[in-house]
């Protein structure tokens, strides 16, 4: 099945996002921007989801956006979004990461969630939970690429919900674990910079997946075996700035990643 040809208000806005992602320069909020339907905006993430695959990446999985108050309060945004994980986008668990291929990225804690089947996302039936077969701490880095991370809701669709890399810790089963109103810390050289609760995402981190299900047959979206869901931010979104930055979810383990300034100061490591 051949996807239909995108039109050129979609490729023109993949371009631009695209552009400003490979050269971490971000698109002017003064720049002429066209308006997007949600439905082109989800468009234009698949748009910009193939150029990457024209480079070579691949897809690994879903990312999940405003799935809790305290990211909707901080970027004026009260609608769930959901993004595309790519193996580029992957840093390894105590891995290192540099800023300068980055704009002005944030770092928050997540919850992930391993795909252990091939999942049809257009079934109505679907019940995601039962295809889940682990579960982990996570850290997204989301780098807007709008000046001044400045967006409303189909902008930040359309720039893949700021998705910019990720990091899971050790996956644990499911039925290893209590995700129930667990203590969720994320911490800067050993600094607590956010504190929060799984609760504060939907009020359980398992309640994001018939939501992400119903994106997904809406928007058609693969969920594949072996692919990553990041069920969305529990706390507020904080300034990346260089060193161990971590993240803990009480009764599910932790991960961490090293912040360094240039990509030449991680490979002297
Ligand atoms: C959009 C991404 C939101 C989350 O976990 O809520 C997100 C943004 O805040 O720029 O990833
Ligand atoms: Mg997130």
């Amino acid at each position: 099945m051949s996807a239909p040809e995108a039109p050129a208000l979609v490729t023109g806005a993949a371009e631009v996002l695209d552009t400003a992602q490979q050269s971490a320069t971000p698109v002017r909020t003064t720049q002429a921007w066209p308006e997007l339907s949600l439905e082109e905006a989800y468009a234009t993430q698949a748009a910009l989801l193939s150029r990457r695959r024209a480079r070579g990446e691949r897809a690994v999985g879903l990312k999940l956006g405003f799935t809790s108050e305290a990211k909707m309060r901080q970027m004026g945004v009260d609608e769930l979004i959901v993004g595309r994980l790519t193996d580029a986008m992957q840093v390894a668990d105590g891995g290192a990461l540099a800023l300068d291929a980055l704009i002005h990225p944030r770092v928050e804690p997540e919850v992930a969630f391993l795909v252990g089947t091939d999942v049809d996302l257009a079934n109505p039936a679907l019940d995601l939970a039962d295809s889940i077969v682990g579960v982990a701490a996570g850290l997204e880095i989301i780098d807007s690429r709008y000046d001044g991370f400045r967006f409303d809701l189909p902008r930040v669709v359309a720039d893949n919900t700021s998705a910019a890399r990720f990091v899971v810790g050790p996956w644990r089963g499911l039925d290893e674990v209590d995700l129930d109103d667990q203590a969720v810390t994320m911490r800067i050289d050993g600094e607590v910079v956010a504190s929060g609760t799984t609760a504060a995402i939907l009020g359980h981190p398992l309640r994001t997946l018939p939501r992400l299900a119903a994106l997904g047959r809406r928007f058609g979206l693969q969920l594949p075996a072996g692919s990553v869901v990041l069920a969305g931010a529990a706390t507020e979104a904080v300034a990346l700035r260089p060193g161990t930055v971590s993240a803990e979810v009480a009764g599910l383990g932790a991960v961490e990643v090293s912040v360094v300034a240039t990509a030449g100061e991680r490979s002297k490591q």
